[in-house]
């Protein structure tokens, strides 16, 4: 091939690629351009270099100079495109980008209202002085029902009114152990904790109970309560009386007024139903009253020494005055449009 044949082949190749370049609209067209001219195998470029071979050997010095400086003409074009390219993506972005816009949502799990009430009921009563403690939900009928002063043939023990397991021994027998169940009530753990330390005591207990009960708007085979202990020389009733209505106005807002019912537990004497003023009408929250010396003779505790109060408040019934919740099924139906509001 003769020299200027070779340059002339060069020249028009510079030209097409650097329009090509120009032309190029995305990243895309400009990488496709890039392959067809500077394609390592295949590339237009390479193509032309091949025919140096057939240029005489005295033009090849001259061919092979112009060869290099198109190469670089066609980098050069091949960079500043893409330079280009590169800016158009940045003002793009900064004319789209408005800071001033909210947030997209972004849905992310929740902690159920119970777990929410078990948090602020613990909160309260922790400035209350009140240190939460533990059970196990699976109880023997000593702890659930002897030890809490519950008569042998008291009919809350009754198969109908509990969950025992298995291979049960239905009625309790006075010794430590007896039947296994599912706790009905958080009691039980006033007896753990009290045979576990000495007085003074001021502990809560927080945590699933269960009970045959068929459910409806206020009941639930499985629920939660709170139950306080407060074991010291010299607690009073009035000393009761001033927790719950402390832990009301925390609970539920300024002054809720409460009220005390003559009630009657085996394991307090004497004992009440509590109930607060809500919403123009009285609300049942749970049972309270003083230790009954037969629990605290139980647990080896002298009550010549010692008196106490103690308290049981179902926690659903707590989360669903303060949320307007009128159905306990409402909590446990796992519906995500419901759960999704607290
Ligand atoms: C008791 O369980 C006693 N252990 C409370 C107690 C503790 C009294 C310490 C004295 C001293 P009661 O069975 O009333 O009491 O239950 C207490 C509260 O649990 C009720 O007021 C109610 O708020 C709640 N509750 C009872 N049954 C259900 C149920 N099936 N579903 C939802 N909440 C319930």
């Amino acid at each position: 091939m003769s020299l200027p044949d070779f340059v002339s082949q060069l020249d028009a190749l510079v030209s097409e690629a650097e329009q090509s370049f120009a032309d190029a609209q995305s990243a895309e067209q400009l990488e496709a351009a890039r392959i067809e001219f500077l394609g390592a195998k295949a590339g237009r470029l390479k193509a032309v270099q091949k025919l140096l071979g057939s240029v005489a050997a005295g033009d090849k010095p001259a061919a092979g100079k112009r060869l290099n400086e198109v190469k670089s003409a066609i980098e050069s074009a091949f960079q500043a495109a893409s330079e280009r390219l590169e800016n158009v993506v940045e003002e793009v972005c900064d004319e789209t980008f408005d800071a001033t816009l909210p947030g997209t949502s972004w849905t992310t799990g929740r902690i159920h209202p119970i777990t929410q009430t078990i948090l602020l009921l613990k909160d309260i009563m922790g400035r209350l002085g009140f240190t939460p403690v533990e059970g196990p939900e699976i109880e023997d009928s000593w702890h659930n029902f002897d030890a809490l002063n519950v008569p042998t043939i008291h009919p809350a023990r009754d198969p109908l009114d509990n969950f025992y397991l298995a291979s049960a021994q239905l009625w309790g027998n006075g010794s430590s152990g007896g039947a296994d169940m599912l706790r009905s009530q958080t009691s039980t753990v006033q007896i753990r904790t009290m045979q576990q330390r000495q007085p003074p005591l001021r502990i809560i207990s927080l945590g699933r109970v269960y009970r045959p009960d068929t459910a409806d708007e206020t009941h639930y085979p499985m629920f939660h309560q709170m139950e306080g202990l407060m074991v010291d020389r010299g607690v009073t009733m009035s000393d009761l009386k001033t927790v719950l209505r402390l832990f009301a106005t925390a609970y539920l807002g300024n002054s809720v007024p409460v009220r005390f019912r003559p009630s009657f537990f085996p394991f307090t004497e004497p004992s009440v139903e509590v109930d607060y003023y809500w919403n123009g009408r009285w609300v049942e929250f749970g049972g309270a009253g003083m230790v009954d010396p037969n629990v605290f003779q139980a647990v080896g505790y002298d009550p010549e020494q010692v008196t106490g109060f103690a308290f049981g408040l179902g926690v659903e019934r707590l989360c669903m005055i303060r949320h307007g919740i009128r159905d306990i099924r409402d909590l446990y139906t796992n519906d995500v449009r419901f759960l999704a509001q607290f």
